[in-house]
């Protein structure tokens, strides 16, 4: 076991901005993972599902593999996933759900994203329903989940937020 891991889980529906704000902390010099990138590279999923747009992930390896890699490193390591609960809680120190307004982030999936009507509006109603959220609050204490409304925020603006919470 790595005691001095600390994991800090980037959660939220797609097209809140976890990439792009994982990215601002990575420029400031934090150890960041895509988990979407880390299953698509190493091939840790089953197939694609057409009807939902969406890879099926094999969960068990994927677990196998991180805390492999969670063996390797220590410090503050910034894991962004839509699927946060994959990820083994034990060296979680702090899961950030970024929300966002829905017509807000119905723009967002119009303008950057190549999803169909469908996609958009279940993400919509994702985030309606808070779905990342309780999915987060089946597995870790109120005291470490912190939301932050990435509406009217920017990414850097953002990224600071978590630096000061996490520090
Ligand atoms: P996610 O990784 O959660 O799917 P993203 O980081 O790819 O989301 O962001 C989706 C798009 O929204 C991206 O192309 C740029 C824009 N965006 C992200 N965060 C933003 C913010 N705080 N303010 C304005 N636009 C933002």
């Amino acid at each position: 076991m790595n005691s001095s891991l600390q994991i800090i889980l980037l959660s939220g529906t797609p097209g809140v901005g976890k990439t792009t704000v994982a990215d601002s902390l990575h420029q400031r010099g934090f150890q960041v993972l895509s988990l979407n990138d880390f299953i698509i590279s190493n091939g840790l999923y089953f197939g694609f599902d057409y009807i939902r747009e969406s890879v099926i992930i094999d969960e068990e390896i994927v677990q196998i593999k991180l805390l492999n890699l969670f063996s390797t490193i220590s410090g503050y390591l910034i894991i962004e996933s839509h699927a946060a609960e994959i990820v083994p809680p034990e060296f979680v120190h702090f899961v950030i759900i970024l929300r966002c307004a829905p017509n807000i982030l119905r723009a967002r999936l119009e303008q950057f994203r190549k999803y169909s009507k469908a996609k958009i509006n279940e993400n919509i109603q994702a985030e309606i329903m808070e779905e990342c959220l309780i999915a987060a609050q089946e597995i870790y204490p109120a005291e470490k989940i912190i939301q932050i409304d990435s509406s009217f925020s920017s990414p850097d603006e953002i990224a600071e937020k978590i630096i000061s919470i996490i520090s």
